[in-house]
């Protein structure tokens, strides 16, 4: 599983202040704890700072990288805002998304094509947010489509079906889980991602419904994932899940972490 750390994210009341403080110390602090609990990449959203959200972003990517040795991910939805946080960033970055909606998508090509970056497609169009696997597989295929031709290698493509609360429709846990399985059946080479924690919102114990959540999209072949690097058990869970499915050859990821004492008791 590729892990993009999402804690410093201005929607966050912990890390707003810093952000618009631009408390160096502070935000370093939230990068380097989500480096060491295995994250790969670090997600940064200002989205919050309207008008200023590039210059946040910016410092966020220089901030980060100035002392961690990780790629970011940059989230946000406007063009502009990626296209001068990539500037700086060294190395490989992530970039936090294109979809199908016009003015983005197009916007949004001309930023990414012919780049390496690695680059998270939104199952999202004009019309709006899907909530079938076929309405989620139609927008799919034309982003898949759309970033080959403009030369990005299908390695980098991270398509994102969008999670949705379960507590808004009983059949939003599985059209999603069937998305991730369908998406890897017919795009060899594709990764699937997504915010996972959008599935309990309004219920109680997320923790628990995000950690089965988790689990179930590993069945599927979910190779990516925005969260908390933090929640053990929620990393406990991925090494777990991971072993079980055939991902984790001779068990070794599942006894280093054991021997490293990350299951838990
Ligand atoms: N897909 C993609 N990018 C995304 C999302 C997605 N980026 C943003 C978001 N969704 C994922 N990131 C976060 C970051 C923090 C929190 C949730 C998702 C979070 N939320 C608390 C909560 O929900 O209770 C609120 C915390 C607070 O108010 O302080 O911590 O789906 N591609």
């Amino acid at each position: 599983m590729q892990i993009v750390g999402e804690l410093i994210n201005a929607s966050r009341k912990k890390v707003r202040e810093d952000i618009r403080d631009k408390n160096t110390e502070k935000i370093v602090q939230v990068a380097r704890d989500q480096h060491e609990a295995g994250a790969d990449f670090i997600d940064v959203n200002a989205g919050i700072f309207v008008g200023k959200e590039a210059d946040y972003v910016k410092w966020l990517v220089q901030t980060v990288q100035e002392n961690v040795d990780t790629p970011c991910c940059i989230d946000s939805p406007d063009p502009k805002v990626i296209e001068e946080a990539v500037k700086v960033h060294k190395g490989i970055p992530m970039m936090n998304s294109i979809s199908l909606e016009s003015e983005r998508y197009e916007n949004m090509i001309s930023v990414v094509k012919g780049t390496d970056m690695k680059i998270i497609a939104l199952c999202m169009s004009d019309e709006g947010m899907p909530h079938t696997k076929d309405a989620r597989m139609k927008i799919a295929d034309k982003l898949v489509n759309g970033l080959v031709k403009n030369n990005v290698d299908i390695g980098n493509i991270y398509l994102d079906p969008l999670v949705q609360p379960i507590g808004s429709g009983d059949t939003l846990g599985m059209e999603f889980l069937n998305t991730i399985e369908t998406i890897h059946h017919e795009y060899e080479g594709v990764h699937t991602i997504c915010g996972l924690s959008n599935i309990s919102y309004g219920i109680p114990k997320r923790q628990f419904a995000n950690q089965a959540f988790m689990i179930m999209a590993i069945t599927k072949g979910l190779d990516s994932a925005i969260m908390n690097p933090l929640d053990k058990k929620m990393m406990a869970s991925i090494i777990v899940a991971e072993m079980l499915a055939g991902k984790d050859e001779f068990c070794s990821n599942y006894m280093n972490a054991y021997r490293e004492g990350l299951l838990g008791d």
